[in-house]
């Protein structure tokens, strides 16, 4: 079902999430819930802290998110994701965030990355990211940290994006 996108500055959102231990079908159930709540709100990733759930799981589908995708969809599943190994290349990309809503800054972050994590039978994947692969699953794994992206600019940015967020919070009410 969906659930309810959690919005800066809820003190959720700066949890560090825990590891899962096992690859069950209480995690299953969270991930289709998770990919639900995304294709609702237009989200090409989410990380399960944004519904509240303080566990290392992500969900993605860079696919539907392309205008000529039509119906497509590719739903990729990451849990417990570790980066490997980063490049020194930066990527600039202006990310927004389903948790700061109508806000979207200008974000550098290596352009390839090695990644590491259990797909959604609990197998180990080892793979290669980059484009927008790259740039989504850090923006992700960031959020699996306690860390969104306004975390990382200044801190007056930071303030205007969470007055925003509170405008558009009271506006959307
Ligand atoms: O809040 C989230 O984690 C979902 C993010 C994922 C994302 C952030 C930055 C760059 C890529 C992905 C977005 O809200 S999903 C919205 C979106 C859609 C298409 C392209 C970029 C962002
Ligand atoms: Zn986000």
């Amino acid at each position: 079902m969906i659930r309810q996108i959690l919005t800066v500055p809820d003190p959720i959102l700066k949890e560090v999430s825990k590891p899962v231990e096992i690859v069950n079908d209480e995690i299953r159930a969270l991930m289709a819930d998770m990919l639900e709540t995304m294709y609702d709100a237009k989200g090409i990733g989410l990380a399960a802290i944004q519904i509240g759930v303080p566990l290392r799981v992500i969900v993605m589908d860079l696919v539907w998110g392309k205008e000529d995708a039509g119906d497509a969809r590719l739903p990729r599943y990451f849990i417990n994701p570790e980066i490997l190994d980063a490049s020194e290349d930066l990527r600039p990309y202006e990310e927004g965030c389903l948790s700061v809503p109508e806000y979207y800054e200008e974000i550098e972050r290596p352009a390839k990355i090695k990644l590491k994590y259990l797909n959604e039978n609990g197998e180990e994947i080892i793979e290669e990211a980059d484009e927008m692969f790259a740039t989504c699953i850090q923006h992700e794994i960031d959020h699996l940290n306690g860390i969104v992206f306004i975390d990382k600019l200044s801190r007056l940015k930071r303030e205007r994006a969470i007055a925003k967020v509170k405008k558009v919070k009271r506006i959307a009410a």
